[in-house]
Formats: structure tokens, C-alpha cells, sequence
């Protein structure tokens, strides 16, 4: 099955037109060779939620993982550039798919893993769906609390791993501002630039 045909058959039309440039853009041919035919339907739809987390040029060519119950990643779709994205975490209230290169993965897998990330080892994110929303101060927290600062986030991407006289520069009170770049985590080992796009 190719790419394009599987999007027709997991019902993602909207996602079509994007889909289809990219596919032609951007090597279709070699991710319709790896895409197995076998993927359920569940991987399917975590495959489409990934890759909305950055723009096609880039999702199309990334690799796609998935987190098991246990929090154990698994490749669904291996890829052609240095991009791994994640769908949606139904654990959490909003959507928040995210793409993102190799320094970054190793901060997710850090922060997922409640182990310290590994301090300038600067990486990159993308979470350009809207909707996302979390707690500002608490890196673990499922749903709002009377006190956890509970924020409504919208398309965004992200600087992790920076030192602190970087995350200096930018607000960090617990109930920033979020049309601007502010920092969220403030203060714990996961402390990260969030920067709006739109
Ligand atoms: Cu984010």
C-alpha cells in the first residue's frame, strides 16, 4: 500500500492535499517502499499524528515512534532524515504530537523516563498542532489542579537543553503570557523555550 492510499483508507482526507505534495516533493516512493501494509489501525492513526506535529517537508521524511504502555519506544515507519516524530499522548488532555531532532529526542526520552536531561545539549522541537495545553511548573502532571498553572498552548516549537543563561533572557512566571516566547518548566530539570507560531 502506498502512503497517499493508506491516508485515503485510515479516513484522513484533510490531510490529502498536504499529504499528496509532500509525497511528491519529498521521495514518496522510498517511504511507500518501507510502509508496511500490516501497520493496525492504531499505528496507522499514530502515524497521522505524528506527522501533523511539523510541517510535511519535514514529517515526511521522519522517523515515526511510538510509546508502548510501558513507556518502551517502537519504530512504526524508520525514515530519511534526522527527524523522529511522536503522536499524540491519549494520557493527556490536548493533542501534542511532536517532531523532533536527535538532542531533543534524547531530552523527551529524559523527561518521559523522569531521568536528567543532559544540560547543552541544546536540540530542537516542533508542536505545530493547536489545542496543546499542560502545567506550567509541573513536567508530570495529567490535568489541571487549583494551583498547577494549567496553560492553554497553541502551535509552537521548542528549544530544550539550553543552559540557563539562555532560558534568562526569556519570562518565566508560572502564568506567562503564551502568545510570546516564555519558558516553561521553569526552574526543573526540563525548563524549555516555548516559542508561539502563530
Ligand atoms: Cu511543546
Amino acid at each position: 500500500m502506498n502512503f497517499l492510499k493508506f491516508l485515503i483508507t485510515a479516513g484522513y482526507v484533510s490531510l490529502l492535499v498536504p499529504m499528496a505534495f509532500a509525497m511528491e516533493s519529498y521521495g514518496g516512493s522510498s517511504m511507500e517502499a518501507s510502509m508496511q501494509s500490516s501497520l493496525s489501525t492504531a499505528d496507522k492513526k499514530a502515524i497521522v499524528s505524528a506527522m501533523s506535529a511539523a510541517p510535511m517537508s519535514v514529517s515526511a521524511k521522519a522517523t515515526i515512534v511510538a510509546m508502548d504502555a510501558n513507556g518502551k519506544m517502537r519504530t512504526l515507519h524508520k525514515g530519511q532524515n534526522n527527524f523522529t516524530c511522536m503522536p499524540d499522548n491519549p494520557a493527556t488532555p490536548g493533542p501534542d504530537p511532536m517532531c523532533m531532532d536527535p538532542a531533543a529526542l534524547a531530552w523527551a526520552e529524559a523527561w518521559i523516563g523522569h531521568k536528567k536531561p543532559v544540560e547543552g545539549k541544546v536540540g530542537f522541537m516542533y508542536m505545530l498542532m493547536g489545542g496543546t495545553d499542560a502545567s506550567n511548573v509541573d513536567p508530570y502532571a495529567t490535568k489541571p489542579t487549583a494551583n498547577n498553572h494549567w496553560l492553554q498552548t497553541g502551535p509552537h516549537v521548542m528549544i530544550v537543553g539550553a543552559s540557563q543563561s539562555f532560558y534568562d533572557m526569556y519570562p518565566k512566571s508560572a502564568q506567562p503570557d503564551t502568545s510570546v516566547p516564555y519558558i516553561m518548566w521553569s526552574g526543573t530539570p526540563y525548563q524549555h523555550l516555548m516559542i508561539p507560531v502563530k
